[in-house]
């Protein structure tokens, strides 16, 4: 396969309701879709960065920055490409800017799957027809208004719900949750890096409420503290921000600071990275799920696919496009066929289209690179 085209569209979605986390509030998404075409066949993949590297290192602007001048330059240069798996020797000399690299990736992977007429699924070795999906529910103005949402969200279905902590706003909300809605409802708190090891006896008083998990409670760089921290708490810690491969899961696992990982395509550098992560947590009785980054329905695609593999075995955050967008760029948008189940699309590919009108609605600004051009 040669890729002969390679365009970045950056596109600005605005969000249906705002998105707080205790790194700060977006109310708009701000992000670059990579479509990559080879024989007339275009292939779309989604960069997960945020404007500002408030979550990790990366930013909108740095990714533009490493596929235009490093990675997308040596792509069209490449003779042969055979599967995905061969852009580890451009991705090789670039270190780090994983979201960069999963958002190139990504094209390639759903070009390949069209091109040999595969849905990404059956590529990538899943198993299920359909995938149950949680809701990451952002911080909220009061508890009042927290209540009212993860109320909503019961009601449709969700089969996890998951909410957003910060200091200030962590064990009062919580145990309103537990309080109103009992302690059935598969509950966990994202902390987004909040605490250091001196919030122990804070994050103590939530085992009680027999939380899932709690999600990255350290910093976004750490293990060892999380390891630490373990060994304080009976919730079970699951690790975020800090996992970028599937050596820093082996590391991570092997001193104990994560019970569960939480695999982000964008954040590991792609489906491939991902898929290792899987199978060595696999291999380790360690469960698994697929986090977002509040993505357009091409990103949201792409997770629907690897969390059909099975030991994706706790709901992920992938919800229907409705719950973030007026419109999506897809067609047919991410819906529930039953609630708090996403059918696994069958089609060549991701399996969903692109709705050229909208997504062309939200483009700001485009970038073409050929084969005999700008290269
Ligand atoms: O930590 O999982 C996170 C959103 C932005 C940045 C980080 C995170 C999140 C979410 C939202 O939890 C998940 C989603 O609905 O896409
Ligand atoms: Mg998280």
């Amino acid at each position: 396969m040669i890729i002969e085209e390679v365009r970045l569209d950056r596109l600005e979605m605005p969000l249906k309701h705002p998105f707080e986390t205790s790194f700060g509030k977006l109310m708009k998404r701000d992000f670059v879709v990579v479509s990559a075409t080879s024989d007339g066949i275009t292939g779309y993949g989604e960069s997960t960065a945020f404007p500002l590297p408030f979550y990790n290192e990366e930013s909108t602007e740095t990714v533009l920055y490493i596929l235009k001048e490093l990675i997308i330059p040596q792509v069209l240069k490449m003779e042969k490409l055979e599967h995905p798996e061969d852009l580890v020797q451009i991705f090789q000399t670039v270190k780090g800017h994983r979201m960069s690299k999963a958002a190139l990736e990504g094209a390639v992977w759903d070009l390949y799957c069209k091109k040999k007429g595969v849905s990404l699924s059956k590529a990538l070795g899943g198993t299920k027809t359909e995938i149950d999906v949680g809701v990451s529910i952002g911080i909220e103005p009061t508890i009042e208004e927290l209540l009212d949402r993860v109320g909503s969200c019961i009601n449709q279905g969700y089969k996890k719900i998951k909410v957003k902590i910060k200091p200030g706003f962590d064990v009062k909300p919580m145990e309103a949750i537990r309080e109103r809605f009992g302690m059935d409802v598969p509950l966990m708190a994202d902390a987004n890096s909040a605490y250091t090891l001196q919030d122990v006896d804070i994050l103590k008083q939530l085992d009680p409420l027999k939380l899932m998990m709690i999600e990255q409670p350290l910093a976004y760089d750490d293990i060892i503290d999380h390891a630490t921290l373990q060994k304080e708490l009976s919730t079970p810690i699951c690790l975020d921000e800090s996992i970028h491969s599937v050596e820093d899961a082996r590391k991570a696992v092997e001193i104990g600071a994560t019970k569960i990982i939480n695999i982000k395509v964008g954040r590991v550098g792609g489906l491939t990275e991902a898929k290792k992560i899987h199978d060595y947590c696999q291999s380790m009785d360690i469960p698994v799920w697929c986090g977002g980054m509040l993505e357009s329905g091409i990103g949201r695609a792409h997770n629907i696919a690897i969390t059909s593999l099975s030991n994706f075995s706790i709901p992920g955050d992938t919800s229907p496009s409705d719950r973030y967008w007026d419109q999506d760029i897809t067609d047919p948008e991410v819906e529930f066929y039953k609630p708090g189940v996403i059918k696994v699309p069958e089609g060549p590919g991701v399996g969903y289209g692109l709705n050229e009108q909208a997504f062309h609605d939200y483009v700001v600004h485009t970038d073409t690179f050929t084969r005999t051009k700008n290269v």
